[in-house]
């Protein structure tokens, strides 16, 4: 008789039971030479489909927002060294996950606080969501942030955070250090000073790159693009103009995807990342892929059905649609709704899959 066995790390496969009791100390005997049998785990190390462990969920940041003004009460960004609340995904309590693959925590700065410069080979996107007058400098140049802008911090770029305003900062970190750590490839250290030095004028990097053009002889060794601010103003002056002369896509509306201008790759080499304008009463086609993707709203309101569940979301709210999970938005007014996934990396490793339903 067939039974299927069910161990600590949730693996599956299907054995017969009578059989089984008599290969007990074969396994013992193996167990003792590090060896296992495949037969007992094959169905759940090659699943049929995905089988994601996040779960759909949705951070209200009107709910979040006070514990993020509570944790600067109790802990310094010195002490802290990053003072983040993670988004920690039901579905992986404990494990400073917001995806299978993916990190995001919200970072806050009260106004004159700073956040030492430090460097690691995890690559990071911020994501404004709210605050004006900090900046984030990388590599020795400085840029300010704006609600809605999209910031970059190359794999080992020395970077340090500032709120020179008079209003408390916060924006989203998305890491892909599980990435990194899955590959054992992980490094970091603390810059050895209090401040890392400004080496290049603010908006040097958008001067030299940014405008479909490039310095003549300079060549880029790294995969992320050199562009490390797409300022929320041009992304929505862009998608804003597709949209008054093309037709929404069904499935997505009018998406866009941040661009390493150098190749036209994805602007990040392990994090995909894009905006989306759904105009107010447009209701996408079912959707799915194998990119487990974080949405922060920047405008607007709607309501995204995820597999069973239906998340009505507005400005700032955060949610999550898991991997191969359908999904289906409904924007009630104009909404931009920022994105950030793995796609890049299964796109490379020839992984990716998406289907309209
Ligand atoms: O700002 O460098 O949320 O190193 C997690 C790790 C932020 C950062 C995080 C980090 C940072």
């Amino acid at each position: 008789m067939n039974m299927t066995i069910e161990q600590d790390d949730g693996l599956v496969a299907t054995v017969d039971r009578e059989a089984e009791a008599g290969r007990m100390d074969f396994y013992r005997r193996a167990r003792g030479k590090n060896l296992a049998p495949l037969w007992r785990v094959l169905h759940g190390l090659v699943t049929e489909q995905p089988v994601p462990r996040c779960a759909p969920v949705l951070w209200r940041y009107s709910e979040l927002r006070p514990y993020l003004m509570e944790s600067c009460d109790l802990i310094s960004t010195q002490e802290a060294e990053r003072r983040v609340m993670v988004l920690e995904n039901p579905g992986l309590p404990g494990q400073s996950r917001v995806t299978q693959s993916l990190y995001g925590g919200l970072q806050v700065l009260l106004p004159g606080e700073t956040a030492p410069p430090h460097r690691h080979a995890a690559s990071a996107l911020r994501f404004i969501i709210e605050g004006t007058d900090a900046y984030t400098a990388v590599a020795g140049e400085k840029t300010m942030m704006e609600p809605g802008d999209f910031i970059i911090t190359p794999s080992m770029a020395w970077h340090d955070h500032g709120n020179d305003g008079a209003a408390p900062v916060v924006w989203l970190d998305g890491l892909d250090m599980h990435i990194v750590n899955t590959l054992a490839a992980s490094f970091r250290e603390n810059y050895p000073a209090p401040t890392h030095p400004i080496e290049r004028p603010e908006g040097a990097a958008m001067a030299e790159v940014g405008s479909n053009l490039a310095p003549l002889g300079q060549t880029y060794a790294s995969q992320t693009s050199p562009i490390f601010n797409y300022p929320y103003r041009r992304t929505r002056e862009a998608i804003s103009a597709m949209a008054s002369f093309r037709k929404p896509d069904p499935c997505h509306g009018f998406k866009m995807r941040y661009l390493n201008p150098l190749t036209g790759g994805w602007a990040i080499p392990t994090i995909s990342t894009t905006m989306q304008l759904l105009p107010h009463g447009f209701e996408t086609r079912g959707y799915r892929s194998t990119d487990s993707t974080v949405f922060v709203v920047v405008e607007g309101e709607g309501v995204s059905k995820i597999g069973e569940l239906e998340f009505h979301w507005g400005p700032k709210d955060i949610f999550v649609v898991p991997s191969w999970m359908p999904v289906q938005h409904l924007a009630s007014q104009d909404a931009f709704l920022f994105g950030y996934s793995d796609r890049v990396v299964q796109e490379k490793l020839d992984l990716f899959r998406e289907e309209a339903l």
